[in-house]
């Protein structure tokens, strides 16, 4: 680095401490210079959002808008310092001076504005959107709190409000000027034209202002800055007008202003499942319109074309079904405000729109009742019925083979909006998220409407930007790549191939293994401050991060555990490679099983941890508050990448590919997409075992598994069970018997059980293979060199050209 831009960057430090904070730089603290430092960037980027900005207009460029009831965007101080290339002379300056860069860093709160997978794929999207220059926005809501942070009390998960707005937030502007108004319930008017079409007028609504906070997303050293615009619900001008009028209902008012904030107020904390509330209906319907207005608004700015043209212009994608009410809101306003004909707004919407699926799990299908959505949008459900009665006779007339399937299509079935229909049949186009996950929507889950609209369908295996996930979170790991193979892989991750000709090079895979084994040291640091549990670095760190879920099964992950813990019991001299579990994962505050298997996990920890007879061979960790920081440190450090989950239920899974581009080996179900990685890497390279989704798809539809024979037969099993019935592992009989009955009694819904023998067969073969470090080294390098592929600047490149026509 040369030092004239080191001395140009403390020069500027030192002026905006003393301008912003008061302070000479020697006495400022890390959060002060957390907030400088981010006020440096924020400078430095500001005329290139703008620039970006007007460019888009004066070009008239195609623009795409990625609308999201998630974005788990994490810390950004240090990504967006390595986008804008000044990550390295920021740190250096920093350790110059005597500081700590990381516990600067630290100080940004972890914007958790989602849950899990569908979130953070939403902010990995955006990042390549900007690196690779595209026009693209991301729309989602300024949530007040966050996810919840877990905390663990003897084994019980607690969760603490995420107030993460606490303090300034530096990367958010407010734009008032920019707030458009919502409207909810009243009444609604139709009136005959004079050309006999109705016309509809609206009466007695609830207004409330969205209100944009927009965050810059900065391209990879490309000058583009896109932008996340997160809406916040306000009360309107007149509403607090009327608050201050003394002869108002005050009380009344405040009320009404509270629940009007609420819309904004905090993230649903389910991962793939439906939590049909209205307050839930109303943020999912504030974020559409408000998104859609605003579209709309800016073409008319840009553009000298009818709305006619919308598509040429505009391609919204949706994530998930949550924003799906888009299409009845885009043919409302085309309709009621632009006097459009249903044919015309249908022609319009369903050219614009773009569905992407991310679950077939049916607790996720999002189905409202009609009468809450009668009630809260009249119009909208007018607009929805039309769609359904039209979408109905369509097939009824055109494809009379289907005309029994209609109860199975219809989109409102049931005294209930079937909001995933609503979304396929309003849109263009409709992908899933990996290869299986997409042909399972085609041939099962969705096949007649697959049926309907064969080319509607397409596949768009999820991507993770190596940006965050390889350079920022593994800079050694990085600089020994660049080494070997040179700095083009930044730019072109497939470039990461190159690593093949190393994998039998001994220095090279040297060099690779001592970065890992500095990231678990790194890692066992945390660890021992975090729980006061000290763990051998040079065990096998075998991980399993993600939310809990059954069908994620760390329940399965947990019996091995105890059925190691049993054999070394049984015999203490066991000669095995001491193995290190680490668990995260935060649990919806109502799933109980899911809370259930977090307590099993902390008594077996504190049985296995605590046992001297065994203590250097097992240790058990699990680590509270699973976030995207967390994940940074942890998946460096992994050596095991566990992706258990019941074959079929993973629609892709993305930690899966994070963990394989740090050199982690994958141990997984033929699930998601750990089925494309094993193609890439081969089966000599991956950990594979259990039943496929084929054969899931059987048991579920013709019976075969009785889950009570393995119990019987295979004493190991019937040993763990016995166990988590007997007490050992809790306080009381009863603590796991949930665990338990769900088993025995419901037929093992995941199949841990069916599982588990090949379950245990592989981790034997997982800790023979480690026993061999060239070999164990090699396979590692083979998976970072196929995981290019797992970049998400290859996802959006197929979503640009195939989808959005960008
Ligand atoms: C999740 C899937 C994951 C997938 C992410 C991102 C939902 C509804 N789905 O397997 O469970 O990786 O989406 O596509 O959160």
């Amino acid at each position: 680095m040369s030092d004239y831009r080191k001395e140009s960057f403390l020069a500027l430090l030192e002026g905006k401490m003393t301008r912003k904070r008061g302070k000479h730089l020697e006495d400022a603290s890390d959060k002060d210079l957390y907030y400088v430092i981010s006020s440096i960037v924020k400078d430095e980027i500001t005329p290139k959002w703008l620039k970006t900005q007007e460019k888009y207009q004066e070009n008239k460029t195609k623009q795409v808008y990625y609308i999201s009831m998630e974005f788990l965007i994490g810390r950004l101080l240090q990504s967006n310092l390595l986008n804008c290339g000044m990550l390295d002379i920021c740190n250096e300056v920093l350790k110059d001076i005597g500081r700590n860069p990381e516990e600067i860093y630290k100080h940004e709160h972890d914007a958790a504005l989602g849950n899990g997978g569908l979130g953070r794929l939403a902010a990995c999207f955006l990042d390549s959107i900007a690196s690779l220059k595209y026009a693209g926005q991301g729309s989602g809501i300024r949530y007040r709190y966050g996810l919840f942070e877990q905390r663990i009390i003897h084994g019980n998960q607690i969760e603490l409000p995420d107030y993460w707005l606490k303090e300034e937030y530096p990367w958010e502007t407010r734009k008032a000027d920019e707030a458009i108004e919502v409207r909810f319930g009243g009444k609604i008017n139709m009136h005959t034209k004079l050309n006999g079409d109705f016309e509809f007028s609206y009466e007695d609504q609830d207004k409330v202002m969205a209100v944009p906070y927009d965050v810059p997303v900065i391209g990879y050293q490309n000058e583009v800055v896109n932008t996340l615009r997160l809406w916040s619900a306000e009360v309107t001008e007149n509403e607090s007008k009327l608050m201050s009028d003394p002869s108002s209902q005050y009380y009344h008012h405040l009320d009404h202003s509270h629940s009007i904030e609420q819309i904004s107020g905090f993230l649903y904390p389910d991962d793939s499942s439906f939590e049909g509330k209205e307050l839930r209906l109303k943020q999912q319907y504030f974020l559409v319109s408000a998104t859609i207005q605003g579209i709309l608004k800016n073409f008319k700015a840009t553009h000298d074309l009818s709305l006619a043209h919308l598509s040429e212009k505009v391609v919204i994608q949706i994530n998930d079904t949550h924003p799906s009410l888009a299409v009845p809101e885009l043919m409302r306003i085309l309709m009621d405000d632009e006097n459009f004909s249903w044919d015309e707004a249908w022609k319009v919407t369903t050219s614009v729109i773009a569905y992407t699926n991310h679950t077939t799990l049916s607790e996720a299908l999002e189905k409202w009742p009609t009468s809450m959505i009668q009630k809260l949008l009249p119009r909208i459900y007018m607009i929805i019925n039309e769609i359904n009665e039209r979408f109905c006779k369509g097939i009824w007339f055109d494809h009379p083979d289907l005309r029994d399937k209609i109860p199975e299509l219809a989109v409102i079935a049931d005294d209930q909006i079937h909001m995933a229909r609503l979304a396929i049949v309003g849109s263009f186009s409709v992908n899933g998220v990996a290869r299986l996950h997409t042909e399972i929507l085609k041939n099962k889950e969705m096949k007649y409407f697959y049926k309907l609209y064969p080319n509607r369908f397409n596949n768009k295996t999820n991507g993770i930007t190596h940006r965050r996930w390889l350079l920022q979170v593994n800079p050694c790991l990085s600089e020994t790549i660049t080494e070997a193979i040179g700095p083009k892989w930044i730019q072109e991750p497939n470039k990461l191939i190159g690593l093949l000709r190393y994998s039998n090079d001994a220095p090279f895979l040297e060099k690779v293994g001592k970065v890992k084994k500095q990231n678990k040291e790194t890692l066992a640091k945390l660890i021992l401050n975090q729980t006061g549990i000290k763990v051998d670095e040079s065990s096998i760190f075998d991980v399993q991060i993600k939310r809990l879920h059954e069908y994620k099964r760390q329940l399965l992950n947990i019996f091995h555990v105890i059925y190691l813990y049993n054999e070394l019991k049984e015999n203490p001299s066991l000669d095995i490679t001491p193995r290190t579990f680490i668990f995260a994962a935060k649990a919806a505050p109502s799933y109980h099983l899911a809370k259930e298997v977090i307590k099993l996990i902390h008594h077996v920890a504190a049985t296995v941890n605590y046992d001297k007879q065994i203590n250097s061979k097992l240790k058990v960790i699990f680590l509270e508050n699973y976030n995207v920081s967390l994940a940074e440190k942890i998946i460096p450090a992994a050596d095991i990448s566990e992706q258990i989950s019941t074959a079929s239920k993973e629609a892709s899974g993305t930690g899966n590919m994070k963990m394989m581009m740090n050199g982690a080996l994958t141990l997984g179900t033929l699930d998601g997409a750990n089925i494309e990685i094993k193609d890439l890497v081969g089966d000599n390279n991956i950990f594979i075992f259990g039943l496929t989704s084929d054969q899931v798809h059987d048991y579920y539809q013709y019976g075969g598994y009785v889950a009570k024979d393995i119990y019987h037969t295979d004493d190991r099993v019937k040993r763990i069970l016995d166990q988590l019935n007997s007490g050992e592992f809790g306080q009381q009989e009863i603590e796991f018997k949930d665990i338990f009955y769900n088993i025995m009694y419901h037929n093992d819904p995941y199949f841990v059980l069916k599982d588990f023998d090949p379950y245990i067969e592989s981790h034997e073969l997982v800790e023979r293979s480690y026993r061999d470090k060239n070999t164990w080294q090699r396979m590692s390098v083979t998976n970072i060199a196929y995981s290019g592929k797992f970049s998400s600047d290859r996802t959006i490149k197929e979503y640009a050209s195939e989808i959005w026509k960008l």
